[in-house]
């Protein structure tokens, strides 16, 4: 078998990776054991490359088109797949073996992963800005300019410290309260009860893009919150992907 192309966003940090939607795509790639190596593309840079290997773009909620990772190549099929849920789609029809959406849930994980974003989507804006600290000086220019047009506000908004900061925290752990009370509906360690899923890889991969990004103090008052529920998840997801090892460098 040959191996997939994972194209991801890259970083002045150690081992590169920082970027929430591409890290879905790894995990599920790693959990399958499927064969795969990294493009790592600078962010300013994305669209350039992805039009010029011919991915599809995804459409902005103004109907524009947008060119952005992950993107998969599959050369054993001749599959090229934009957008991380797509990806995990196309790798659960065409690698069924160790599923990533058990017992038929695809259709409920699609849902979930919605109501996830949807959830800590309000709540991330200091996280874009502590996201800009760790990108290239030209990638850090274009994600400013992008984020702060997509969420039509001013860059001091996803910068600013104080009350403004304090009150994105208190909306955040509020998020995590939710996603705590959804797991505690559940019987065993994954939100599936015994049985790990795309939802799991969807919930860690959100924690290590913070783990990612923000300071060691900032990271230590996430892990500190749901009797260190967080931390544990993602190491627990890491470990069941094997991408533990891999995770720290
Ligand atoms: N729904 C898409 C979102 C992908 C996305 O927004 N990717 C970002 C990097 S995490 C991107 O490529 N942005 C390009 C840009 O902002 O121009 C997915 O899940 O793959």
């Amino acid at each position: 078998m040959q191996p997939l192309v994972l194209y991801d966003t890259t970083s002045k940090l150690p081992g590169n990776h920082w970027s929430p939607n591409p890290a879905k795509p790894r995990f599920a790639l790693s959990y399958k054991g499927l064969p795969f190596e990294t493009v790592w593309v600078e962010y300013s840079e994305i669209a350039t490359v992805m039009k010029s290997i011919g991915a599809k773009p995804i459409k902005r909620s103004d109907g524009s088109d947008m060119y952005t990772v992950p993107v998969v190549s599959d050369p054993n099929t001749g599959a090229l797949i934009t957008d991380s849920l797509e990806i995990a789609s196309y790798l659960e029809k065409t690698y069924p073996e160790k599923p990533i959406f058990p017992n038929n849930s695809e259709a409920l994980i699609r849902a979930f992963d919605s109501a996830y974003i949807n959830l800590v989507s309000p709540a991330v804006k200091f996280l874009i800005g502590r996201s800009a600290e760790i990108l290239s000086p030209d990638s850090a220019k274009f994600y400013i300019e992008g984020r702060s047009k997509v969420f039509n506000l001013p860059w001091d908004e996803f910068t600013s410290e104080g009350p403004k900061r304090e009150a994105q925290w208190e909306l955040l752990e509020k998020a995590y309260n939710t996603v705590h009370d959804w797991y505690q509906k559940s019987n065993g360690k994954w939100i599936m009860g015994d049985t790990f899923s795309y939802a799991d890889i969807l919930v860690a991969c959100l924690m290590l893009w913070y783990k990612r990004v923000l300071k060691e103090d900032e990271w230590t008052r996430i892990s500190s919150w749901n009797g260190g529920k967080w931390a544990q998840l993602l190491t627990d997801v890491e470990k069941e992907c094997n991408l533990a090892l891999k995770a720290v460098t």
